[in-house]
């Protein structure tokens, strides 16, 4: 693991129509998984997450709501989000609202920036817009002349006089950006579809609605009747939820962000109407965009329309955070879609995490119960070099995959330890050495309980509740409480000293 330093990442802020679905879960949880990593190496982490609340389709659902007003309607929701994310256990350091005096502060000296650079003017907007993808829309990208492709909704033909931003001033700078820094894109198999986009589809965009259709939103400064078009307002949130325009120190550290991790769905944004912003205003980019692919329930895109969106919270009430959090990161493989049904969430349960993780815990801490305690540290004629290596292997696979955002394989490396020590069980017979040879038993318990700890804060990422409950089994200090993570990677036998058997870490799941 290398030195100590700074990585910010973010999610996408979510519009607040509606709760939070797993859909939303993967993203949030995949940026918590990296966070946690990154803060376990001992780096400085910023993970700012947060709510996109000017947008049209959240007026709409408080017209529905029964709330008084939309900012209390906001609030609510607002609070509804965060906390689903404290449920299942994510560690975001920040949470930004577009409706927060810091974010309309950052939005005006941002927009000032690019105002002043020449790269806003006036004009004509005559064409199509989708509400649901809050997004003006070509006519070659419907379907039968005026449905959307994603929402599979007729959009809106509008003609109005709108404010446009510049971009495609800014298109081969973004060409010649994402050639010279081939990792700017992930995975790599998105880029190609970015650069068609910015060679055949890009343009200026209409950066504002009047008020009388946009009903909210933060006015323009340069005409208070129009409201900052949500997509050009909302991107700025990465730059104001770490302190632009009202705490330039922080945003002096923290920028440019390390990763934004975004669905396929909102790449094109992120890695060209985004990147054209930052450069108009002379802000450097940031270095990773990474976009993962879609969950479907079933087969099905997830919808509020097609009612089968599963609440990340409710499952997790049912199957445990852990359960969750493992089955979205395991299930779904590196930069492809993945479906999300009950059958495969109980198999994973009863496979990987009861019978693979839990099993060979439990096998490990019952038999190290019955060494004698002074004998746990005493390693002379350790014959651990396979293990060792095994386990360095591991944690060389473990980073390559973090880098890469391949957090699938990741868990697979995960779990090929596990299939290790269970094999080593199989084959060395612990509990015959327990009567025949306590020397060699204690020996060979030190080496699986060693095996065990690195498998801990291996799994802390993706199951932080699991590798607390392991560490007080193993009677070690919490990897967070610690501060003396640059020692976790290293083999150190004896390090466990008095293991505890404890009850299962996975038991039967009760049903609803
Ligand atoms: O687009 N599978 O917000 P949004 C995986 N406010 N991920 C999914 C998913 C699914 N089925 N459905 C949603 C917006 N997501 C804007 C973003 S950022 C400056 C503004 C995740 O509420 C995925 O990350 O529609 C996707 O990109 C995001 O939710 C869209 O959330």
């Amino acid at each position: 693991m290398s030195d100590k330093k700074t990585f910010y990442i973010t999610t996408p802020i979510y519009y607040v129509n509606d709760k939070p679905h797993i859909g939303h879960a993967y993203t949030s949880i995949t940026g918590d998984v990296l966070a946690r990593y990154h803060r376990m190496k001992g780096d400085q982490v910023f993970f700012l997450m947060g709510v996109d609340e000017n947008s049209q389709k959240n007026v709409e659902a408080f017209e529905k709501s029964g709330c008084e007003t939309l900012e209390q309607y906001l609030g609510i929701q607002a609070a509804i989000w965060q906390q689903a994310w404290d449920s299942i256990n994510i560690t975001n350091d920040g949470f930004i609202r577009t409706t927060e005096e810091r974010h309309k502060i950052g939005v005006y000296k941002f927009f000032d920036l690019v105002n002043k650079k020449g790269d806003i003017y006036k004009g004509l907007y005559k064409g199509y817009y989708c509400n649901g993808c809050e997004e003006f829309i070509k006519q070659s990208d419907l379907l039968d002349g005026e449905i959307c492709a994603m929402h599979k909704k007729k959009v809106e033909t509008i003609e109005e006089e709108n404010y446009f931003f510049s971009a495609s001033k800014y298109k081969d700078a973004l060409l010649a950006h994402i050639e010279k820094n081939p990792d700017f894109i992930q995975p790599i198999s998105r880029r190609n579809e970015v650069v068609n986009y910015i060679k055949d589809h890009f343009g200026d965009v209409s950066i504002s609605r009047h008020f009388q259709v946009a009903k909210c939103g933060i006015p323009l400064p340069i005409d208070p009747d129009h409201a900052i078009y949500v997509w050009f307002d909302a991107l700025i949130n990465y730059l104001t939820g770490i302190g632009y325009g009202t705490d330039d120190e922080a945003f002096d550290v923290l920028w440019p962000a390390s990763m934004h991790i975004v669905g396929k769905d909102i790449l094109k944004f992120h890695c060209a109407l985004w990147p054209a912003m930052l450069m108009s205003a002379g802000l450097p980019l940031p270095e990773k965009v990474f976009a993962h692919g879609f969950f479907t329930i079933d087969g099905d895109r997830i919808g509020k329309s097609l009612g089968n969106a599963i609440d990340p919270v409710e499952l997790s009430r049912t199957y445990g955070v852990d359960t969750v959090r493992y089955f979205l990161m395991r299930e779904i493989p590196f930069g492809e879609d993945g479906d999300f049904s009950f059958e495969r969430l109980k198999e994973r349960y009863e496979s990987d995490l009861a019978k693979g993780l839990g099993n060979f815990a439990s096998r490990v801490l019952t038999l190290a119960e019955k060494v004698d305690e002074k004998s746990l540290d005493d390693i002379t004629g350790l014959d651990d070099e396979e293990a060792q290596q095994m386990i360095v292997n591991a944690w060389e696979q473990y980073a390559i995959g973090i880098e890469k955002v391949a957090l699938d394989d990741v868990l697979k490396t995960v779990w090929e330890c596990l299939r290790w020590g269970d094999k080593y069980i199989e084959q060395n017979k612990p509990w015959a050495l327990a009567k025949e040879d306590p020397e060699h038993f204690a020996q060979t318990m030190v080496l699986l309980l060693e095996v065990l700890r690195h498998i801990s804060a291996m799994v802390y990422p993706f199951l932080p509740e699991t590798a607390e409950k392991l560490w007080k089994l193993l009677d070690i200090e919490s990897l967070e409480r610690s501060h003396s993570s640059a020692q976790l990677i290293k083999w150190i036998p004896g390090a466990v000293t008095k293991p505890t058997k404890g009850v299962p870490l996975f038991p039967p799941i009760e049903q609803p």
